[in-house]
């Protein structure tokens, strides 16, 4: 199956610049290559172009630069439906977290019911209404469910793409007083670190994938850089201690991948202004490879630089 690799250098969801630059910094650590390496078909399809001259306006209340984003989750919904006609598995670099917006929206309509893995320090389950920062990366699985801004919960056509009892949180563990009580009004499924430190990793995907392929006909992997321990990845903009560590999310998305049920994954929030010698995007792109099998298959991951 080809890998159809797609940038969206968007940082607008968030007030921090640098999110904007990481498709590229990523891509320059040797990702096409290194999957290539893998025998993988890989396509770069390059970059959605942004109009990034706004700066956090607020078009509307209590949510920053909506019209932009919602301009660029359209075409990103379209591009990500093309690939998976294409019968491609679509690889999605952000940019911010607001991009999932996008991402799921043209993901959902090819299943019945597509599955979500949510791996963030965040729930990214806000809306205007309770958000309390203004900034759209807090609030795609929201506007996912239905729920929010309605030139967000509306793009591609179509409401409520994902279904609350189709969701999986790990890692989250900054969760605002409004999404605790969607995630409990909802019942929706959360691994805490401290869930995946008392359980293990390998407990935790093997629930999850248990819990996800009673419904699912596919799962989206969506990872929130900042769902990693922030002393291993300097690069984001709304670090949170306490974070899962590098080792056991490489065992993640390697025994998530593994499962033969993953069809899409998107890689988010890597911030290269933040960032530390490129350490993050290295970080990701051996993240990448690791979930694509490149350690299980015998070869050797290249190190990320140190000093
Ligand atoms: C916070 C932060 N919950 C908000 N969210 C972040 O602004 O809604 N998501 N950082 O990744
Ligand atoms: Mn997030
Ligand atoms: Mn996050
Ligand atoms: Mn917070």
């Amino acid at each position: 199956k080809t890998v159809s690799i797609l940038g969206v250098p968007m940082w607008l969801g968030q007030t921090r610049y640098g999110t904007n630059l990481a498709p590229d910094t990523i891509r320059s650590t040797g990702l096409v290559e290194r999957l290539r390496g893998l025998h993988l078909e890989v396509k770069d399809e390059g970059n959605i172009p942004i109009d990034l001259t706004g700066r956090c306006k607020r078009d509307g209340k209590n949510i920053k630069n909506v019209k932009t984003i919602a301009k660029c989750s359209e075409k990103l919904a379209a591009k990500v439906s093309d690939i998976l006609e294409q019968q491609c598995f679509p690889l999605i670099l952000g940019g911010d977290h607001s991009i999932a917006i996008g991402t799921l929206a043209g993901a959902a309509k090819h299943f019945n019911n597509l599955g979500v893995i949510w791996y963030d320090a965040h729930a990214d389950m806000n809306t205007p209404e309770t958000s309390p920062s203004g900034n759209i990366h807090g609030m795609p699985l929201a506007a996912s469910m239905g729920l929010g801004h309605p030139a967000l919960t509306g793009i591609g056509g179509y409401q409520g793409k994902i279904k609350p009892e189709n969701i999986v949180l790990i890692g989250a563990r900054d969760i605002d007083d409004g999404e605790r009580q969607l995630i409990a009004e909802k019942n929706i499924k959360v691994y805490t670190t401290d869930d995946v430190n008392k359980l293990g990793i390998e407990r935790v995907i093997r629930e999850t994938i248990e819990y996800l392929a009673q419904r699912c006909d596919g799962i989206h992997l969506s990872f929130d850089l900042d769902g990693i321990d922030p002393k291993e990845i300097p690069g984001v903009g709304t670090p949170v201690a306490n974070g899962i560590s590098y080792k056991d999310s490489e065992k993640a998305v390697q025994l998530l991948f593994a499962t033969g049920r993953i069809t899409s994954a998107e890689f988010v929030e890597v911030n290269s202004i933040l960032d530390s010698d490129n350490i993050t995007a290295q970080l990701t792109t051996n993240l990448v490879c690791d979930m694509f099998g490149e350690k299980t298959k015998g070869k050797m991951a290249a190190e990320p630089r140190r000093q």
